[in-house]
């Protein structure tokens, strides 16, 4: 397995995220893609690299992806945080105000927190001074791993964090700035794969991919997860979200009961895979987040360290140039184990 890992990651590090009306210390912390990378070059599973993509070529495949006004946003509001006060520089920013609907989503405010609230939807995801330069560093390893496969390469990873899948092209949120999944899958459809699918591993539902791809037929977009009925993100990921216009009967939700152990979620697998399968894909970006793992403490499915070398080699049955994209997994002493299984099952 070819791996771009993101030099920069550790520039991110979030120190706190709002829950049950305490700010509590970030789940998404820099020790877990240590981890992963420590464990990789253990099992010597193949050749670590940073990302090769020029500054040009990456701002050309974020703006595929996310608005100009978003990017803009996000990559000044550090600037933005400590010219309200230069104090702010020992804080992170951290939304608390969001338009609801029939409010205006269309005029920016000049106010500094209103647009944090506007380009957001949850008060778990902070900024900090190193965010953008990290999520862009995270974002060139997403660009470069389906390069690499596009060129030939079998598979490859984008071993980055932030994660990206709940990034929409619009807002940040679920710990995620930049979609790092979609900008994979995107990258792939511009270097002539037709039709590419999205298979969505990670515990939460990958809500920021699903509304990209909403209305395109050309990017199938498949997600097993909690039922967002009680598990994060809540409003989205339901079965009957289908896909809209031309993209209708692109999009296959697969949510699953809080509890579910690997054999139920095993035959969710495959039932998706099944769907990658009708639709033809000539490509697969798979979301891989490992925290539906028995002793993930945000998460929970059930699913055991050995499971994951399953995982990889029921991925690895549909036959396809494949890019793994790392998203979340928060078990910090198993995340490595965890991730590397499915890989090294994948690679059979
Ligand atoms: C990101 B990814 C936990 C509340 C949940 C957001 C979870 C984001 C998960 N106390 N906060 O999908 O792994
Ligand atoms: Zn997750």
């Amino acid at each position: 397995m070819l791996t771009f890992h993101n030099p920069l990651h550790h520039l991110h590090q979030g120190r706190q995220e709002m829950f049950r009306g305490r700010l509590v210390p970030c789940h998404e912390t820099a020790a877990r893609l240590d981890h992963v990378l420590a464990e990789l070059k253990r099992r010597e599973l193949g050749a670590l690299q940073e990302p090769q993509v020029s500054a040009d070529e990456l701002s050309a495949a974020l703006a595929r992806i996310h608005s100009p006004r978003y990017l803009h946003f996000i990559e000044h509001a550090w600037s933005e945080w400590i010219a309200l006060d230069p104090a702010n520089a020992a804080l992170d920013a951290l939304p608390s105000v969001w338009p609801a609907p029939g409010m205006r989503f269309d005029v920016l405010p000049d106010n500094f927190s209103a647009r944090m609230g506007l380009f957001s939807f949850d008060a778990g995801t902070p900024l900090t001074a190193g965010s953008w330069v990290a999520a862009r560093a995270g974002a060139a390893c997403a660009v470069s791993a389906a390069r690499a496969v596009a060129a030939g390469t079998r598979s490859a990873f984008a071993l980055s964090r932030p994660p990206g899948h709940h990034a929409g092209a619009d807002f940040f949120g679920g710990y995620c700035l930049l979609n790092n999944a979609a900008l994979a899958a995107q990258a792939l459809r511009d270097s002539g794969h037709a039709r590419v699918a999205v298979l969505d591993v990670d515990y939460h539902h990958g809500n920021g991919t699903q509304a990209i791809f909403y209305e395109r037929a050309d990017v199938l977009t498949v997600s097993v997860h909690g039922d967002p009925r009680t598990e994060y993100p809540f409003f989205l990921g339901h079965a009957d979200e289908r896909g809209a216009g031309a993209g209708s009967g692109f999009n296959h939700n697969l949510p699953l009961p809080r509890g579910t152990g690997f054999t139920r979620w095993r035959e969710a697998l495959q039932a998706g895979l099944e769907s990658i399968r009708q639709f033809g894909a000539q490509a697969l970006v798979v979301s891989l987040g490992v925290d539906t793992f028995e002793g993930d403490p945000i998460s929970g499915f059930q699913l055991r360290s050995a499971d994951y070398l399953d995982v990889g080699r029921d991925i690895a049955s549909a036959k396809l140039p494949t890019v793994f994209v790392f998203e979340g997994g928060y078990a910090v002493a198993e995340v490595g184990t965890n991730t590397v299984n499915v890989l090294q099952g994948f690679e059979g």
